[in-house]
Formats: structure tokens, C-alpha cells, sequence
């Protein structure tokens, strides 16, 4: 079978048809799709889609372009286990990554893929991370035998032409692979070869495990990339802040999978706060990169949110829901026989009966939840009202501050500033977080996740922090860097924090602090805000007592921290910078 059909194949690129035509004689599909990008592109595959029972279109009255998807009931979070890093030699991947030599792995995938696509469409994905013409973006292809990752990378990344066009005759663009094989958690791999610039994922259907553009080559490989060419990969949401006076200043902030990205990055301002307003730039991921003023500039590399359903209400996250009225294709949630869609935590009423995220019946009697806890939304960009006018800027935007946090019941309080750049990276590579639904396994525990890229940091974890040390010269005017903690709750389990869009009152003190507006008090911690200073006003029944306790710094409970925290550092002792070593003895002696 000749893979470059005049008429069918778009890309004159000798490399890209030359790989595609080598992973075609492996996978050896009936039929080769060249993706365009374009609308009937996609609505043909919709119809396919709905046809073959992969999509439910939904009321288009209600909901149009929506389309709903349920996933195999193995395969709804991402798989860390089943996630390696192949560079030749073990410590280039380090000790919190699952490793397998190169050549190794390849020859197992090469085993996998053989003929997998059989009876089959092998559909080749072009696309962009980042603006097209920016020059932090980067091309991925993406070959694949889903539908379901067809759309769903159209909606999260700028698929289509666009890539091909960007890529001219280069040979630098990200090889990706993925092979759904028949969705066995026993036959799933999700393998990165960072000196490659390449990713093969192989029985799962999952988005963390199959869009490839995001995780793997964003995060994973983008972490490795960057290290070597002097930019910075994080999972991070960029957000933007614009005062009542038209002063506009943006936001970097790491969270851990499923602890608040997508709802702090489309926050919306309490009544009180008059005239302010929150851009969203990013949700998830953020590529930064020194700019020739001095500042740290970042982009947001992907075009859509994929974003955790449940709890997503008009209360919590107002943006998002207007976000995913149209366009947005739904996955895992409950469908109601009316063709829309629920899950626990929706505005409205409980409806009387709906399927559930498996299929089976469901009613407000039922045990089990409607949704699943990891159900997503793939919605574009383009929907978010709040979207940052610079969203599609190649040269990004400049970050005054960075911010750290995790989900933490105890110990972290609310908000404290670190006292410099160093202090701020061991702030980072400190966190610690309870698991969440995100991934396959233990569920509320805290472990430690650095800088909130413990899955998806693509090298050895202490040269990471390393290069985090090193950015620093590169950076003239270095982002203020902050610590927050949304989760923290008092002896009876209840929030100590209302959150969501009253954490706009942290956001205000940081912007300050940043802005040079506000003042701040020294703790053993970092810089706290003054009692006077943070905004509680119109927060109901929220008393200055109250404040004080999620502010509150119990110093057994950070010397039971600092044992936690010296876990991961013994981890990686061989590659841990000795700067780290030294910031653990200062708060030890702050203490
Ligand atoms: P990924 O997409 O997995 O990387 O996660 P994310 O960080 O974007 O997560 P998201 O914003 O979707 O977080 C969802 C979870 O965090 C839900 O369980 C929310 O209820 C909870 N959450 C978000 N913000 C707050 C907050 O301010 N306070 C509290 N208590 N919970 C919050
Ligand atoms: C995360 O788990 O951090 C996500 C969702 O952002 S996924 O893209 O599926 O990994
Ligand atoms: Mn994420």
C-alpha cells in the first residue's frame, strides 16, 4: 500500500511521509487518513463516530457540537505505573521515573504494534503546541488508530495544516504513536524517548495517556527539551489580573493533577472585588521562556481545556460552564434520556433517572456516583469568555509571580511568599499533595510532587531542580514566588478556606506584593500577609479568627513535614543541588 495518495496525503515533508510510512508497514492499517483540521474533517468523523457508537451526540438544542463518550471502565485516569522514560542510561531518567533502555523498549512496542491497526484506519494527526509562529512552539504528528483522539486532539491542540506549515521541510517534529490494541490495563504502555523526541502509547484510550501532544510531549518531553535549550515545561495555569486602574498582571501557578488549575485559572472576582477581572491564558500547562526585556515570558502550548467534570457548577466555576456549552465533547459523566448530560455537583435538579458513566441505570437511590470522579470535558478555548486577549500571542506573557501549591488538610497554611527565587524553588520541590482521581491508585494519600510534575517531569527530578537553580541568571526580573493551600481544614473535616472565587482575596495580596503595594510579615515560613492587609470583607460569617487558623504554623507539625519532605530528597540524593540541602537547614533553624 503506497501511503502518499496525491490527493489524500498533505504534507510534502520527506521525513514525516517517510515515518509515516514506516509506522504504516508496522501497524499495517487497512486505510492511512491525513488529517487537515478542517470542519469537514471533523464533522465526517463525527458522523463516523456516531455511527460506530464511539460518540452519543447530545441535544444540539441544548448543547451544540456536543457529543458524549464513554471510555472502557479500565482506562479513566492516567497510568503512572505504566508510564517510562527511555533515555539510554537509567540516571538520565532518575529515580522517581519507571526506566527501560531504548532499545529495549522499542523492541517490545515494535512487538505490541505489529499489525495492530489491521482492519483498521491509521489517522495521522499534524499538529502545533503553542501559536503558530512562536518561536517556544512545537510540531508534533501524531499517528493513531482512534477517532475519539482524532477529536479530541482538535479540540486541545492546533491540528491541521497549520503544523505542516510551521514544520516547512524541517525534520525536528515530535513522533508520536499510539495504538489502542484492545484496551488492556495488562498491554498499556506510555513510553518517552526524550532523545528521540518521540512517544509510542499502546492500550489505553485515555486522554493524560493518549493525546500526545499534552502530557508526553508537553510536560515529559518538553521538560527535556527545555532543560537543553534553556526554557522552562510546567504544569501550570497562566492566568491574568487586571485592577479596577487597567494594571494588568499575570500569573504562573503549579497545582497538582485535579487540585484547582482549571478553576483558579477562570476565576471570577467576588461582588466586593469591583473592577477587577481574571484572563485565563492557560489551565494546565505552561512553556516559559526568558524574554529580551529581562522577564519571564509564557505561552500556553495547548488550544482547549480538558478539564475534571464534577463539582463543575455556576457557583464553582461559572466560566467553564459557559465554556462547555457548545463544541465540548464529554466523557465518563452521566447521560439522561433527554440527550444531556449530569454529573454530582451540576446546577439544576438531581434527574430522576440517567445512565451512568458505565451505561447502567441510574437514579438518586443509586450507590454508586452518576459521573466518574476523573470525567472530563474537551472543550476549546476559543469558548472561555474570560480568554486573555494575549492567549495566542507568540511571545506569551510576562509572569510576575509563580505559585506553589497542593492539597494539604493540615500543616500549609493559606498563603505565605517565599523570601527569594532559591527559597521559592525548595518551596517547589517540597510539595506535597493528597492523590486524587487524576490517576490509577491511592487515593488521598499524601506524597511528595514536586513542583506538581512528579508524573511528568521527563529527566532526572534533581537535575530538574537544577535547572530551575540555573534559570535564575537567565532571568533579570524573576517572578515573585508564592505557596498557597485551598485545602486546609479544621478538626471536624470542613474547609477552613471557602475557595473558588474568594481566593481571588490571595490572588489580590500576591498581585500587591508583586506591584510593590502591600506589605508583609516575616514567619519562619516566608512572608505572610498582615491581618489589616488581607480583604475579608463581604465573606459572610468569615471571622479574623478563622483567618488566623488557616494561617496558623504549628512547628511540631513542620517538624514532621521536614521528615516527609527529606523522603524525596534521599531519593534523589546523587543529583539533589546542594542549594536545596541548604534551604532545608535554614528552615530547620527558623524552626
Ligand atoms: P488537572 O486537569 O488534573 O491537571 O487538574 P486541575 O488542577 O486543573 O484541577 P481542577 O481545577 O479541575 O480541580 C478540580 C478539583 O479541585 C475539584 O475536586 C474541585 O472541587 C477542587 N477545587 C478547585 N478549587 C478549589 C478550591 O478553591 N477549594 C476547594 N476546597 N476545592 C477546590
Ligand atoms: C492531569 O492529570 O494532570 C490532567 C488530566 O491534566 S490528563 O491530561 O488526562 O493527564
Ligand atoms: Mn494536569
Amino acid at each position: 500500500m503506497s501511503t502518499c495518495i496525491p490527493g489524500t496525503c498533505n504534507t510534502k515533508n520527506p521525513t514525516v511521509i517517510r515515518w509515516v510510512e514506516a509506522q504504516a508497514k508496522l501497524c499495517q492499517p487497512d486505510h492511512i487518513y491525513w488529517c487537515d483540521g478542517s470542519v469537514a474533517e471533523k464533522d465526517a468523523l463525527t458522523a463516523e463516530a456516531v455511527t460506530k457508537g464511539i460518540l452519543v451526540k447530545l441535544d444540539q438544542k441544548k448543547l451544540p457540537g456536543c457529543y458524549y463518550h464513554r471510555s472502557n471502565p479500565n482506562d479513566v485516569a492516567r497510568v503512572e505505573q505504566c508510564t517510562y522514560i527511555c533515555t539510554p542510561i537509567q540516571e538520565e531518567a532518575g529515580p522517581t521515573n519507571n526506566w527501560m533502555a531504548p532499545k529495549e523498549m522499542y523492541a517490545k512496542m515494535r512487538g505490541l504494534c505489529e499489525g495492530s491497526m489491521k482492519g483498521r484506519t491509521m489517522y495521522v494527526v499534524p499538529y502545533l503546541m503553542g501559536p503558530l509562529g512562536s518561536p517556544l512552539t512545537k510540531v508534533g504528528v501524531e499517528l493513531t488508530d482512534s477517532i475519539y483522539v482524532v477529536l479530541s486532539m482538535r479540540v486541545m491542540a492546533r491540528m491541521g495544516q497549520q503544523a505542516y506549515t510551521q514544520l516547512g521541510d524541517s525534520e525536528d517534529f515530535n513522533r508520536g504513536l499510539h495504538c489502542m490494541l484492545d484496551v488492556n490495563p495488562d498491554r498499556r504502555f506510555i513510553a518517552h524517548f526524550p532523545q528521540d523526541n518521540a512517544v509510542i502509547s499502546v492500550g489505553s484510550n485515555y486522554g493524560g495517556n493518549v493525546l500526545l501532544g499534552k502530557k508526553c510531549l508537553a510536560l515529559r518531553i518538553g521538560s527535556y527539551l527545555g532543560r537543553n535549550e534553556g526554557w522552562m515545561a510546567e504544569h501550570m495555569l497562566i492566568l491574568g489580573v487586571e485592577s479596577p486602574d487597567g494594571e494588568k498582571t499575570y500569573v504562573a501557578a503549579a497545582f497538582p493533577s485535579a487540585c484547582g488549575k482549571t478553576n483558579f485559572a477562570m476565576l471570577v472576582p467576588p461582588a466586593h472585588f469591583k473592577g477587577w477581572k481574571i484572563w485565563t491564558v492557560g489551565d494546565d500547562i505552561a512553556w516559559m521562556k526568558p524574554g529580551p526585556d529581562g522577564r519571564l515570558y509564557a505561552i500556553n502550548p495547548e488550544a482547549g481545556y480538558f478539564g475534571v467534570v464534577p463539582g463543575t457548577n455556576s457557583k464553582s466555576n461559572p466560566i467553564a460552564v459557559k465554556t462547555i456549552q457548545r463544541d465540548t465533547i464529554y466523557t465518563n459523566v452521566g447521560l439522561t434520556p433527554d440527550g444531556d448530560v449530569w454529573w454530582e455537583g451540576k446546577d439544576g435538579p438531581v434527574p430522576k433517572e440517567c445512565l451512568d458513566w458505565r451505561g447502567n441505570k441510574w437514579t438518586p437511590d443509586s450507590k454508586e456516583k452518576a459521573a466518574h470522579a476523573n470525567s472530563r470535558f474537551a472543550a476549546p478555548m476559543a469558548n472561555n469568555p474570560s480568554l486573555d486577549p494575549k492567549a495566542d500571542a507568540p511571545e506569551g506573557v510576562p509572569i510576575s509571580a509563580i505559585i506553589f501549591g497542593g492539597r494539604r488538610a493540615d500543616t500549609m497554611p493559606l498563603i505565605y511568599q517565599s523570601f527569594n527565587w532559591i527559597h521559592g524553588v525548595y518551596i517547589g520541590a517540597t510539595m506535597g499533595s493528597e492523590m486524587t482521581a487524576a490517576a490509577v491508585g491511592g487515593l488521598g494519600q499524601v506524597r511528595r510532587d514536586p513542583m506538581a510534575m512528579l508524573p511528568f517531569c521527563g529527566y532526572n527530578m534533581g537535575d530538574y531542580f537544577r535547572h530551575w537553580i540555573t534559570m535564575r541568571k537567565l532571568i533579570k526580573y524573576p517572578p515573585r514566588i508564592f505557596n498557597v493551600n485551598w485545602f486546609r481544614k479544621d478538626k471536624d473535616g470542613n474547609f477552613l478556606w471557602p475557595g473558588y472565587g474568594e481566593n481571588m482575596r490571595v490572588l489580590k495580596w500576591i498581585v500587591d506584593r508583586c506591584n510593590g503595594h502591600s506589605n508583609a510579615v516575616e514567619t519562619q515560613l516566608g512572608w505572610v500577609p498582615y491581618a489589616k492587609d488581607f480583604d475579608l470583607k463581604g465573606l459572610a460569617n468569615y471571622t479574623p479568627e478563622k483567618f488566623n487558623q488557616v494561617q496558623s504554623i504549628n512547628n511540631d507539625e513542620w517538624r514532621r513535614e521536614l521528615l516527609l519532605q527529606d523522603e524525596l530528597f534521599m531519593k534523589i540524593y546523587t543529583h539533589l543541588p546542594k542549594e536545596l540541602i541548604f534551604q532545608r537547614e535554614l528552615l530547620v533553624s527558623r524552626l
